[in-house]
């Protein structure tokens, strides 16, 4: 309760928040950007006529709700899921948990009893009241000039199709099933006919390679996996079935064979005939899904049931399989993304991620959905035919809400404003960012050239962990400060510690954890409880650990700092600096590797190497490459190394670990600030790198 209390304590100091100058009139927004003693001192307002229309129009009904939702969670989460569809209402506890590791094994269920459909909630539901001819998807492919779309009745029609085909294979309730698709509407339709059955969905970005689909096919164990057999991205066909069957061989060694591969047929990149096919395991989608019934009977589940399962990257080289639950998921996708965007149902909503990331899952998928919106997918990228594409996209749907990475923005940015300013923009009306900090540079970009100096952004601080946002603007709510994620979400209670796990007040910083459950947060590891406690609960006993630095300053605003453990973020894909290393230790000419991040000017960090050779290997070029392309084919390209920096030998402890602050200073060429060696067990290895910097 005390720590409830500081928290409100630090929001409160939100209603003196400094009020916009009299003087100041006339612009949309005003940004009082001359003087300022710092970042923290920079407020974009919103300008009135937003403010006029907003769900939460001030910082004093954010606080009322906010007030609400800490000290009453279970009054407050079941007046919002009330609002969906429950088959049966929940048992007479909202929220059961146990956050403190020392009180036992944590634990986190929301809405237990309560027994639901999430894609009954997001399809049936729509249709049956009034939006059944309401676009859901538009679909916009690789190459610009044609589009597809489905309403939500078309949409029903499809997903009942899949499902009737996967029940008729014998996939059950619990059964896990595999997607690597890219950016088709069959992606979104191959989630929700899963969720639709009880089947859990586990979705691989199609960016991954053989490898890595391997590793997670032979972790959950698929009945089925569902893939196409090509796709093209700007110029490139990468035929996704190739990879596929790699992996499905792999696999096979590794114990699990999967009978059934479903293959869409993406002819625009691909004709069947050239596709390599196994007779008996390989079915055309189109040969058999078609020919199922357009209705299909919703397999009612409890709320507490998987929904799926999404394979992250953390500090340590194996990828940890996140498991989301039904209910809390479903009521907290839809609940954060009406009020983070100022969701109204004329929207036109797009959001670049890939479905293959949570942010596809949560922000392309079930929370638009589950709240009736139409949701722009687009199969390409957003640099072909020229970098104007995605403003192209933007006019020809009428989209109002844009929301994507700080990488794609930087780099927008350094392709000239000219190919944002030929097109209109006029529809937008609110932005989001997603996946890293924005630097104020880029965000104020975004802000004065992408959205006219007009649209509030919300930079949503959020993981794959916690389902969905966590700290995120109420646009119209607040002002804003540029590269600020602003303050919690309804039900969020954020806290900084110091490293010895000791809530600090105030104008501070540290490590960022939250103090008790929120319902979209995930339950566990898939198998593997103990590596969920240890990662997220042991660290910091009480809370739950984000493994981000962050720092609030006076006026209780957030600033989010970037990663503090050995996770790095590359153009907002988060990459174990361990699953790199293992990928180039795997190469017979490699004997030792370290990887850490640096400071890239367009994907947020890069990714550095530092590669020790088997004795009498000499450096030479080929090498590079191919130890660059050892990375690719291990995880996939966005992986690959920016650099390879040759090491005779790395930093270590005399107990042999590797001194990672030292390899961040060499990468980033900060050599005046190596800090203390002298514990190094060989500290000449350091003078060695230096001098090889640039080889
Ligand atoms: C949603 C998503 C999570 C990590 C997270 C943090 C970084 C995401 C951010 C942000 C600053 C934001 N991150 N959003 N940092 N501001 N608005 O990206 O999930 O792939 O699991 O990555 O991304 O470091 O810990 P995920």
């Amino acid at each position: 309760l005390k720590t409830t209390k500081n928290h409100l304590r630090h929001v409160d100091s939100m209603s003196t928040l400094p009020s916009r100058a009299g003087k100041i009139t006339g612009l949309n927004a005003v940004i009082l950007g001359e003087a300022l003693a710092s970042e923290e001192d920079d407020l974009v307002f919103p300008n009135d006529e937003f403010v006029r229309q907003a769900l939460v129009p001030s910082p004093k009904k954010y606080l009322e709700m906010y007030k609400r939702s800490i000290e009453d969670p279970a009054g407050f989460w079941s007046d919002v899921a009330s609002q969906f569809y429950w088959k049966r209402r929940w048992a007479e506890s909202v929220v059961s948990e146990n956050f403190d590791v020392r009180n036992g094994s944590v634990k986190i269920e929301w809405f237990k009893g309560g027994i639901t459909n999430i894609c009954y909630n997001c399809l049936d539901r729509n249709v049956e009241s009034g939006n059944a001819d309401k676009i859901a998807i538009y679909w916009e492919p690789n190459e610009p000039g044609s589009q597809d779309s489905l309403t939500y009745s078309q949409l029903l029609q499809r997903v009942c199709q899949l499902a009737n085909y996967l029940k008729d294979k014998g996939v059950r309730k619990g059964d896990a099933i595999v997607i690597y698709l890219p950016m088709l509407m069959e992606l979104p339709i191959a989630m929700l006919a899963c969720a639709r059955i009880g089947a859990v969905h586990s979705v691989v970005f199609a960016g991954f390679s053989a490898d890595s689909l391997a590793q997670r096919i032979v972790d959950c164990k698929p009945k089925v996996v569902i893939t196409c057999n090509a796709v093209k991205r700007g110029s490139k066909v990468i035929p996704l079935k190739d990879i596929v069957d790699a992996s499905l061989i792999e696999s096979a060694k590794n114990g699990v064979s999967v009978d059934v591969c479903l293959t869409y047929e993406n002819e625009s990149a691909m004709k069947r005939e050239s596709t390599k096919w196994q007779v008996g395991r390989d079915v055309w989608w189109q040969d058999v899904v078609p020919k199922y019934p357009t209705t299909c009977e919703v397999e009612w589940v409890d709320a507490e049931d998987p929904l799926f399962l999404l394979y992250t990257s953390g500090s340590t080289g194996k990828p940890k399989g996140v498991l989301h639950t039904t209910g809390g998921y479903m009521v907290y996708t839809a609940t954060t993304f009406k009020y983070a965007f100022d969701y109204k149902p004329s929207d036109i909503y797009w959001c670049t991620a890939d479905c293959g990331w949570i942010t596809g899952h949560s922000y392309v998928t079930y929370g638009p959905m589950l709240n009736g919106a139409t949701v722009v997918i687009f199969e390409g990228a957003p640099n072909y035919p020229d970098p104007g594409r995605s403003w192209d996209i933007v006019d020809k749907f009428k989209v109002t809400i844009f929301y994507t990475a700080p990488t794609l923005v930087r780099s927008l940015m350094r392709d000239g404003d000219e190919y944002v300013t030929r097109y209109s923009r006029k529809s937008l009306r609110v932005l989001g960012s997603v996946g890293e900090p924005i630097n104020p540079s880029a965000w104020r970009w975004f802000f004065n050239v992408v959205g006219d100096s007009r649209c509030p952004i919300s930079d949503t601080w959020w993981q794959t962990e916690t389902g969905g946002f966590m700290i995120t603007p109420l646009p119209g709510a607040w002002p804003q400060k540029p590269g600020s994620a602003t303050f919690p979400f309804f039900g969020v209670q954020p806290v900084i510690v110091d490293e010895k796990g000791a809530e600090i007040e105030g104008e501070c910083s540290g490590y960022l954890c939250v103090k008790s459950s929120w319902p979209g947060a995930f339950r566990t590891l898939y198998g593997d409880h103990e590596r969920y406690e240890t990662t997220y609960f042991k660290p910091f006993p009480g809370y739950y650990f984000s493994g981000d630095g962050c720092s609030r300053d006076k006026d209780g605003y957030y600033w989010l700092t970037g990663r503090v453990d050995d996770v790095i973020n590359v153009s907002g894909h988060r990459i174990g600096t361990a699953e790199v290393e293992s990928a180039l230790v795997s190469h017979p000419q490699c004997a030792e590797a370290a990887v850490v991040g640096f400071e890239h000017e367009v994907k947020g960090q890069g990714i550095y190497a530092f590669v020790t050779l088997v004795d009498g290997v000499p450096y030479s070029e080929e090498l590079r490459k191919s130890l660059i392309l050892t990375v690719r084919n291990q995880i996939g390209a966005f992986a690959a190394p920016d650099k390879i920096h040759w090491a005779p030998g790395l930093p270590k402890t005399r107990s042999g670990k590797i001194m990672r602050r030292i390899l961040r200073k060499i990468a980033s060429r900060q050599l005046d600030e190596l800090g203390d060696t002298s514990t190094l067990a060989d500290p000449s290895v350091v003078e060695q790198l230096i001098e090889l910097a640039d080889r």
